[in-house]
């Protein structure tokens, strides 16, 4: 397949094709894109980003081999507005209602606009989207849980989808697969609701009797012995099992790659791990001594393992781009008592940085960036600034995306492909970081716009670089935003506040 432009009147023209990338279109069919997605994955998580005693061969494979980036960004500190933004091309900040979806949120994204997954089918590509979503099912009300649940993934331009529609510590504990629940006897219909519908037990009238006993809210409805957020009645021979969840996810996933082999495709694997309520599999448990925290870690290295011998079986591994990501920093206590706090020991989840999950330092959206693709990236190691709001306009030109987009579409996406793929040291000028507050990173400086908030989630113990005053860190020498320069350089705080001025109003 070749990279078409059609320049038609009124449309955007997104300038996808640098040289180098015309290239690749040249001497390469697509390539099939795997976007692999871990859940509260901090910087310092993975070995290849100098975590010790946590074991993940696999993606430290791929790292040492592929390109590993220092200055990878998922656009918020949060999921759902990161998810958003990777998907739309837009930053999340931008649209309200792009908050942590609620068990019953409704779909997000519009049916029929422009998303990564459409730019790739577009260009010919099966789109397949495999674990967690957490972008809203359905229109309000609710989801129609026990009927045909969209709109979801497969009216924004995935063809195939196997989902865990919100978070694994959020109801339905139900799989969803294209637009039903899978395994659902309709004579137990699944339905969610805010408040106690049945008067059925719940992490508080059953707290001892919890296989993982909650430290903040998470105590309502109770599966697989876990007390979750929300209540749920029904589905119980469809409800599942923490401890199988990664394994599902990997076998659909190699299943898709095995049927799509004959094809360009991409499978987005949106992995549940390491978000709470961690139960990883009893296969990893104890390989780490940092509790289920760092053996969830371990568990979403095997997928990925799992992931890349299946491309291997079947015989697309050379020709694959695969990407390694996270959609928020990390947290130690999301509402579990899991012993990520009591183990800790010397880990740094964040590794360099400070904050972590909803924090506006770097620890919040800073994240692992992982890139291989054997035939067209080489080994090394990355500066390039790279947001994944730019992933839709990277991945399109990536694959060859015709490129026919009406205005407005994927407004903050630009196309990094040359920098993703190693060909550029060049990225991103400006980055906007979303937390409880907006930030703007331009080259080593780094501006947080004050805010009301508070400095500190007392419920998490995280920092959250929230202040009254402006901040300003220059992170090449302070990468831990210990020193506030905005006193010291009002110019330089000027012109950060003007530029994020321009990238909002714009
Ligand atoms: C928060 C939950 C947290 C987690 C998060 C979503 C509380 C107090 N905290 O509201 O446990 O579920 O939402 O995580 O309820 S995320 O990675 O999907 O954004
Ligand atoms: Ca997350």
């Amino acid at each position: 397949m070749t990279m078409r432009f059609v320049y038609l009147p009124l449309v955007l023209v997104l300038h996808l094709a640098s040289m180098t990338l015309e290239g690749i279109a040249e001497t390469n069919s697509s390539p099939n894109i795997v976007l692999i997605y871990g859940d509260d994955i901090g910087y310092g998580d993975l070995g290849c980003y100098g975590a010790e005693n946590i074991p993940t061969p696999n993606i430290d494979q791929l790292a040492k081999e592929g390109l590993r980036f220092t200055s990878g960004y998922c656009t918020s500190a949060t999921c759902t507005p990161s998810r958003y933004s990777l998907l739309t091309g837009e930053y999340a900040w931008r649209k309200p209602g792009t908050g942590i979806a609620p068990p019953n949120g409704s779909a997000l994204i519009e049916p029929g606009r422009v998303t990564l997954p459409s730019l790739l089918k577009q260009a010919g590509y099966r789109t397949g989207i495999v674990g967690k979503w957490h972008l809203g099912l359905g229109n309000p009300p609710k989801p129609n849980w026990s009927g045909t649940i969209k709109p979801g993934p497969l009216e924004i331009g995935f063809d195939y989808c196997f989902l865990m529609p919100t978070t694994n510590d959020r109801v339905p504990c139900v799989y969803v697969e294209d637009h039903h629940i899978v395994g659902l006897d309709p004579g137990d219909p699944v339905d969610v609701f805010d408040e106690n519908p049945d008067g059925q037990s719940t992490g508080i009238t059953d707290r001892d009797k919890l296989k993982m006993n909650w430290s903040h809210d998470h105590n309502n409805s109770i599966v697989n012995g876990i007390s979750r957020i929300g209540f749920m009645v029904g589905g119980h021979d469809a409800r599942w099992i923490d401890e199988e969840m990664a394994d599902v996810f990997t076998t659909k996933a190699t299943e898709y790659i095995q049927r799509n082999s004959d094809h360009p495709f991409f499978l987005f694997f949106s992995s549940q791990d390491i978000h709470v309520p961690r139960a990883p599999n009893a296969r990893f448990v104890g390989s780490t001594p940092y509790g289920a925290r760092g053996d969830a870690v371990v568990e979403f290295d095997a997928c990925v393992g799992a992931i890349m011998q299946a491309l291997q079986v079947a015989g697309v591994a050379e020709n694959t781009l695969v990407i390694i990501t996270s959609d928020n920093g990390p947290v130690l206590d999301d509402g579990y008592q899991d012993d990520a706090v009591t183990k800790l020991g010397e880990h740094k989840p964040a590794g360099p940085y400070r904050g972590g999950k909803y924090s506006n330092f770097e620890g919040g959206t800073r994240v692992p960036l992982i890139v291989y693709w054997p035939e067209k990236v080489d080994a090394g190691v990355s500066d390039a600034i790279i947001s994944q709001v730019d992933f839709p306009a990277t991945f399109a030109a990536v694959g060859g995306a015709t490129i026919d987009l009406p205005e407005g579409s994927i407004p903050d996406s630009l196309d990094l492909s040359a920098a993703l793929l190693g060909k550029s040291s060049t990225g991103r000028e400006t980055l906007v970081e979303h937390a409880g507050s907006l930030s703007l990173r331009k080259g080593a400086w780094k501006y947080i716009k004050p805010s009301q908030g508070p400095a500190l989630n007392r419920k998490t113990n995280t920092e959250l670089g929230n202040s009254r005053m402006p901040q300003l860190y220059k992170l090449d020498e302070d990468p831990g935003e210990t020193k506030n320069l905005a006193s010291e350089f009002p110019a330089k705080v000027k012109e950060l506040q003007k530029s994020l001025a321009e990238i909002r109003h714009s």
